[in-house]
């Protein structure tokens, strides 16, 4: 891997001798080559624009995800069982928090603004997941949320600490940790609850059955109907398809649910000894579509609510504007 002072030469645009246009096509060349022997791409080397506006797509989507993915959740917070059970909520629910900053830092060095990109999400030009359009109607369900959201998160993150640009791979390697925790706690919840009373164990059961579905649609539409797979895992920024990732997760959870004693909603769920993975039955790709068109069971509520934190946020947005301010002025006036 080049040094960050090699990529620099190699990458950035530069003016040739007589003060011209840079010369994109060696630029070009020296991405694609970047690309192709897996190297990182960072914030001031040179890389297609359409490239540019993927990851920022992305990774704006993927934060806004974070920080609306705290709401189904945080809903729960004041009606934990027990103390410990509080504790281990409001730790993964100020993660996800922490999960978007990063993102929207990694987002930033792309040369957008997080202001920008909070009005993108507030006024419906950019997305956040499918999932989180969906209620949590009861306890069980911060369970079934840990277990398969996060266990599906997991999946599709996981190779996106290999992905291309480099602020983004890295910030992924935390917060990867952060949600095998998250992962980790819904599962023990659900083992607890499934091992708990006959009235316990339907509840995980109906939250298991409710989460199921939308999960696995977490994953993106089929390959055949995807967009952008093509072009981004040419650019090594996804490194699997939506399919086969969406395959590895069920793969990993028919035995978890196995040990968990609980069953997954599908009677086409068989194993294929030829095909060596899990058979499963069709998903409703209309309900993905209709959901992330905005009309979903939560879409509504869960928009008013994130522009209403915006709103009632703007005096420590302008707080801390006028701090800095003050900060820099002190320290210009020091310096005489
Ligand atoms: N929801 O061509 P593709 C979390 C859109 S995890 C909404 O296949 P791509 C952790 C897609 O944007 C959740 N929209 O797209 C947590 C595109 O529309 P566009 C977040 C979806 O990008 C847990 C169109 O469909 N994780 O937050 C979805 O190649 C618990 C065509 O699709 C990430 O964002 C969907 N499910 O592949 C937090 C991971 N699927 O943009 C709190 C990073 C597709 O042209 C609590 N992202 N679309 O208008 C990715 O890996 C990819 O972006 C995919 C989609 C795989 C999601």
């Amino acid at each position: 891997m080049a040094t960050a002072a090699a990529q620099h030469t190699a990458r950035t645009p530069a003016h040739d001798a007589r003060g011209g246009a840079p010369d994109t096509d060696a630029h070009q060349r020296a991405f694609d080559a970047a690309i192709a022997a897996d190297e990182r791409i960072e914030p001031r080397d040179w890389m297609p624009d359409a490239y540019r506006a993927t990851l920022i797509r992305q990774i704006a989507q993927h934060a806004h995800s974070e920080i609306i993915g705290m709401q189904p959740e945080a809903n729960w917070i004041t009606r934990a069982p027990s103390l410990r059970r509080k504790a281990i909520l409001m730790a993964k629910v100020q993660d996800e928090a922490g999960h978007g900053l990063y993102l929207y830092s990694a987002a930033e060095t792309l040369g957008v603004s997080r202001d920008e990109l909070l009005d993108k999400l507030h006024s419906g030009r950019q997305k956040y997941s499918s999932i989180f359009n969906y209620p949590t109607l009861t306890w069980a369900d911060v369970g079934a949320i840990g277990w398969l959201v996060d266990g599906a998160a997991i999946t599709n993150q996981v190779p996106l600490c290999r992905c291309s640009y480099g602020p983004y791979a890295r910030a992924m390697v935390r917060i990867c940790k952060e949600e095998s925790f998250h992962q980790r706690q819904g599962y023990e919840l659900l083992l607890a609850l499934s091992r708990g009373t006959p009235e316990q164990h339907a509840m995980a059961q109906d939250a298991v059955n409710r989460w199921w579905w939308p999960s696995l649609m977490m994953f993106g539409p089929p390959d055949d109907e995807s967009e952008h797979s093509a072009q981004s895992m040419a650019w090594k920024i996804k490194r699997h398809s939506n399919d086969e990732l969406r395959q590895r997760f069920v793969d990993i959870c028919v035995p978890q649910a196995e040990s968990l004693g609980l069953t997954l909603p599908d009677p086409d769920l068989k194993w294929n000894e030829e095909r060596g993975h899990y058979d499963f039955g069709p998903i409703d790709w209309d309900e993905f579509w209709q959901v992330i068109k905005g009309n979903g069971p939560c879409n509504e509520q869960r928009m008013a609510q994130r522009r209403r934190a915006h709103d009632e946020g703007a005096w420590v947005r302008e707080a801390a504007a006028a701090y800095a301010a003050k900060h820099t002025h002190d320290k210009e006036a020091r310096r005489g």
